[in-house]
């Protein structure tokens, strides 16, 4: 460590000596700050002094100037260590395992869908705050319908998003349609809210000509260039690192736009969260980071997945801002995730948001539930804290929602979809061939032979497949 030190003083030194920056001092406030509430970081000049001498500094060469020369006024009672100044202490005091408070959860909508008083957040408009509750409706609607779909044999497979309408919509209407969004599973409501069209799903889970991935996922993995949205990908938390990569992508192309991904509480157990949280941190890379912890990953409770306070903690752990949020609330779920795509994008930094939040439904079409859960617990979150419920009772406190809006939109919405069910159920598959094109400019001779045996397939066992099927 001494000879590491010694080296790189030298180096100092020496660009010190021939850059003649030998008059720069930075004087640098490492004294603990308050946190901050969403009105101080609308001004502009607290917010960024102050987070700026919040964060660990880098080991540029620049900072390193900085580094030795406050090291000509050694204080004993500190380590001068790349990336800032450490007190020493002389009581063997470990830090413990989590605080003794919980971090809170941020809401601005009470069980009642009243706004409690003195709330810190965003103003939504009458034309937003409808838009939002619509698509709440039809996020709804559609689950329902395909999840039927699914146990009518029409479909193979099919996963909801009940109990959590209010953070697919709400995170989707906070964020702007340039930011790319690279989802989990659990987000279809992102995708409606950009205007995928209620074809365009059905399309996907029947899986037929018209579905732009050609047939070849399983139902769910929607994905579209179009709405920047990319294509839901089965292994849990690989969209985790390559978020940061997007995130850092937009920073070099200097685009007015951030990297958001979502992922479950379980997914935070994998080492690609790991990775995408520490390098977005690294790279300084705006990306937000969107944790649905809804309390279970398939039947794996979260006291059996970590011991942390939640994910929330763990983002300070990596540098990360963060911020814990109640997911059915869709009024806070609109400011954090505005707030934070802001910070993203004008400071160029990751971000996370832990949203709590419950899994009403199934993990999927292959689960059932009540196998590993109280019934009383689903039907707690299903009743009291249901999130489209409470933001409908929001807007028609205002009185921009009734009754007769209320039928209207489910009954739209349900016409439209068995439409589409119906249209996409007619539509042939894609050719066969399909499934071995698109990932090598040339096709390999493997991909050759097996191409090879799936025809001989077809032909030997043609029962198996839809009459006139080829390949
Ligand atoms: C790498 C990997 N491991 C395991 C699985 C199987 N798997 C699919 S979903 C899931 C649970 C994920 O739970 P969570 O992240 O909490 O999301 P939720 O389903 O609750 O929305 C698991 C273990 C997988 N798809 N990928
Ligand atoms: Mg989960």
């Amino acid at each position: 460590m001494a000879i590491w030190f010694s080296r790189s003083r030298n180096i100092v030194f020496s660009l010190r000596h021939n850059l003649n920056l030998s008059g720069i001092l930075i004087k640098r406030d490492y004294s603990p700050r308050p946190a901050f509430t969403n009105s101080q970081l609308s001004s502009k000049s607290v917010c960024l002094d102050s987070f700026t001498s919040l964060r660990h500094e880098s080991t540029a060469v620049e900072k390193q100037l900085d580094l030795v020369q406050q090291s000509d006024e050694e204080d004993p009672q500190e380590l001068n260590f790349p990336g800032g100044k450490v007190g020493y202490t002389s009581e063997m005091k470990f830090i413990p395992e989590s605080s003794s408070l919980r971090v809170p959860c941020y809401r601005v909508l009470d069980e009642d869908g009243r706004i409690i008083s003195n709330s810190d957040y965003i103003p939504v408009s009458e034309k937003l705050a409808v838009r939002m509750y619509e698509h709440m409706a039809t996020l709804q609607v559609m689950d329902h319908i395909f999840y039927e779909a699914q146990r009518q044999g029409r479909i193979s497979f099919f996963i909801t998003a009940v109990g959590e309408e209010a953070i697919n919509i709400a995170s989707a209407a906070a964020l702007s349609p340039d930011d790319v969004v690279l989802p989990q599973y659990r987000e279809p409501g992102v995708l409606l809210w950009r205007g995928f069209t209620l074809q365009e799903f059905a399309n996907q889970c029947f899986g037929n000509k018209a579905d732009r991935g050609k047939g070849r996922q399983m139902p769910v993995h929607y994905g579209s260039n179009r709405h920047n949205f990319f294509t839901v990908s089965s292994p849990i938390a690989t969209q985790l690192p390559q978020a940061a990569g997007v995130g850092y992508s937009l920073k070099m192309e200097k685009k007015n736009a951030c990297a958001v991904t979502f992922i479950g509480d379980g997914g935070t157990s994998e080492g690609d969260f790991h990775a995408g949280l520490n390098f977005a941190a690294v790279m300084e890379a705006p990306v937000v980071f969107i944790c649905r912890n809804n309390g279970w990953a398939i039947s794996t409770h979260i006291s059996e997945q970590f011991r942390s306070d939640g994910i929330v903690v763990k983002g300070q752990a990596y540098g990360i801002r963060s911020i814990r949020v109640d997911g059915n609330d869709a009024l806070a779920v609109y400011s954090a995730v505005r707030s934070a795509r802001e910070m993203a994008v004008k400071e160029q930094r990751p971000v996370l948001i832990e949203a709590m939040t419950y899994r009403v439904g199934h993990h999927s079409t292959s689960d059932d539930s009540t196998k590993y859960r109280a019934a009383d617990e689903i039907q707690y979150w299903k009743m009291s804290r249901n999130p489209v419920n409470r933001f409908r009772k929001w807007v028609e406190d205002n009185g921009w929602w009734s009754e007769e809006d209320e039928s209207k939109i489910r009954s739209n919405a349900r016409k439209q979809i068995l439409q589409a069910i119906q249209a996409a159920e007619k539509w042939d598959k894609p050719p066969l061939t399909e499934l071995f094109s698109d990932v090598y400019d040339v096709k390999p001779k493997n991909l050759e032979e097996q191409e090879l045996g799936l025809k001989e397939l077809v032909e030997k066992q043609p029962q198996d497949y839809p009459p006139g099927f080829q390949i």
